[in-house]
Formats: C-alpha cells, sequence, structure tokens
C-alpha cells in the first residue's frame, strides 16, 4: 500500500510503502533544492512511483540524482583507462552508480570521471577532508568533471560540510559523508565518534551517509541515528561483509571493488550480487522494515 505523508523536516512530502519506509527516501531539506537521491522505492511500479515523482517531487524530474533500483554500487579502483571502461561497461546493467576514487583519477585524470560520465552516475569518493575553501574547490571539479555525487569526511567538522553541500547544490549533486570506515583501523578513531559524525551528517543537508558493511550492527546503530536518510555501505566481498548482512542492518545500497573488477565475469558477480540484495530486501519487508 502507498500513501503519502507530510514531510518530516522540510517542507514537502514523502511517499510511504507500508512496511518498507526505511527504503524511501523523505525530503529532508528545504526543497527546491535537488541534491537528494531518488526518494522513490525501487519497489513501486513505474507508473506508481512516476506520479507522486510529478507532483511532488519536480525538481527531481531536471536533475540527475542518482536513482537507486539494484542498490549496487561499482567501486572502480583500477588504474587502466580501458580496463575501468570495460568493467564498467560489463556491469552497467546490474548497478545504479560507478564509484571513482584516486587511484582512478590520479592514473587516468579528471577525464575518466567524464567518460564514464556518458553512461553512468558517478560518484566521486573523493573523501574530501580540507578546510571549507579548499572542500569547495575539490567539490566544484569534481562536478564540473561529471561528478554526480561526492564522498566528503565528517571529521573536519560542520563548515568544511557545508562547503561541499553547498558547492553541490550549485550542480544537483549528492553528499554523502564518511561516517565510520569499513576497514579495521577505522576502530581506532572513528568509531568512537560515529555517532557524532553521523549527527553531524544528518544537520547538514546531505543526501546520506557511508558506514561499514563489515559490521553490521554499525550499519545499524547508525541507521537509527539517521533516520531515512541514505546509507551506502563499503566493504563487501574482499573485505569480508556480505550484501544481505549490510542490507538487513538497514543500508540501502552497497560499494563492491575487487570482488567485481577482478571477477573471471564482472557481469555476472554484478547479477548475483544484485539477486542477493534485492533478496534481502524482501527478507526486510517481510519482516516488517525491522531490519535484523
Ligand atoms: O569505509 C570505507 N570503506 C571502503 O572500502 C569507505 C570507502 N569509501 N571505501 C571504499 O570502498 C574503498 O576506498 C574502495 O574504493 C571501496 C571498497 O572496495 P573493495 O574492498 O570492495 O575492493
Amino acid at each position: 500500500m502507498i500513501h503519502i505523508e507530510k514531510g518530516v523536516k522540510g517542507i514537502g512530502y514523502r511517499v510511504m510503502e507500508t512496511g518498507f519506509e526505511r527504503h524511501l527516501r523523505p525530503i529532508s531539506y528545504p526543497m527546491p533544492v535537488p541534491n537528494t537521491l531518488n526518494p522513490l522505492p525501487y519497489s513501486l511500479s513505474p507508473i506508481a512511483s512516476f506520479l507522486p515523482k510529478i507532483l511532488f517531487y519536480p525538481h527531481i524530474m531536471t536533475c540527475d540524482a542518482m536513482k537507486l533500483s539494484s542498490g549496487l554500487v561499482l567501486a572502480l579502483d583500477v588504474t587502466d583507462r580501458s580496463r575501468a571502461l570495460d568493467v564498467a561497461a560489463r556491469v552497467a546493467p546490474h548497478i545504479d552508480a560507478v564509484k571513482v576514487g584516486y587511484p582512478l583519477v590520479l592514473s587516468c585524470g579528471t577525464g575518466i570521471i567524464g567518460e564514464l560520465a556518458k553512461s553512468s552516475y558517478v560518484l566521486c569518493d573523493f573523501k574530501v577532508a580540507d578546510i571549507p575553501n579548499t572542500n569547495r574547490l575539490i567539490a566544484s571539479e569534481a562536478f564540473k568533471a561529471g561528478a554526480k555525487g561526492i564522498i566528503c569526511h565528517a571529521f573536519p567538522g560542520r563548515d568544511s560540510i557545508a562547503a561541499v553541500v553547498e558547492e553541490a547544490k550549485k550542480h544537483g549533486g549528492d553528499v554523502l559523508v564518511v561516517t565510520e570506515m569499513s576497514h579495521p583501523g577505522a576502530l581506532d578513531f572513528m568509531a568512537p565518534k560515529a555517532e557524532q559524525m553521523a549527527r553531524l551528517a544528518s544537520d547538514s543537508n546531505v543526501s546520506g551517509i557511508i558506514a561499514p558493511a563489515t559490521r553490521p550492527e554499525r550499519v545499524k546503530a547508525l541507521r537509527a541515528i539517521v533516520g531515512d536518510m541514505l546509507i551506502i555501505s563499503p566493504g563487501v566481498g574482499a573485505q569480508g561483509g556480505t550484501a544481505s548482512r549490510a542490507i538487513s542492518a538497514g543500508a540501502d545500497a552497497i560499494i563492491v571493488g575487487r570482488s567485481l573488477y577482478e571477477a573471471p565475469d564482472p557481469a555476472e558477480a554484478a547479477s548475483m550480487f544484485s539477486s542477493e540484495i534485492a533478496e534481502a530486501r524482501n527478507a526486510f519487508r517481510d519482516k516488517g522494515g525491522k531490519g535484523s
């Protein structure tokens, strides 16, 4: 059942499907800022999702914000241009976005962002972590190169995040904020502060946060803080996390690198991740959307 509810924080509305609210995006920013991910659930029929979209999200019709469908994001950490384009093309039918970071951009130049952007939503994982002015300059270059979303760190503070958000708004792009990273070293300094960083992200008008698939219980804890904001989780496959546990804990999408681009058949691997995500989402919905 679908119903429409008045917006929680901003002026606007959210479309809800009973029992599956977590995968729906509220408008958590003042309209008409087009810097959020598609608020409509992947599970609604195209017509059902199209109508409220026109009625309540007219700005989304004119921006390129990421649309969540499979819930799979490719981390394209290869350093060879033709291999990068080849892997991206192979997995394209199964992914929502291509995440590029320093390995690819430092080896191929920012032109690779524009090349990938011709056929994919490109999320720049530059983990921007500087003073506001430098953050603004980095974000500006990423969006000018063709990125539609950018990842920044929370720890430099409110003003540094705000600078990225301000730049993203100009381009109709998304900002995702790192809270707790997926590797073991994140337990040293990040984990103890992750809740605070998630709260800061919540207050900063961003599209969502990055939380560790390697520690699903942390995804669950951070979900409790960020409400309906987007959660994207890296750490699946090579780092030991699983797609189903991350989704059941409340992630909206997962990021996978090596297990896709090093797979003998990246398309087949992507298809399997995508099926695993779909199954986990169904189980999640059957349980009343309460997670594991
Ligand atoms: O906490 C994080 N963990 C992480 O692995 C935040 C990230 N952005 N990433 C990125 O996700 C990492 O830089 C890499 O691009 C990808 C995971 O790749 P893989 O471990 O699946 O190969």
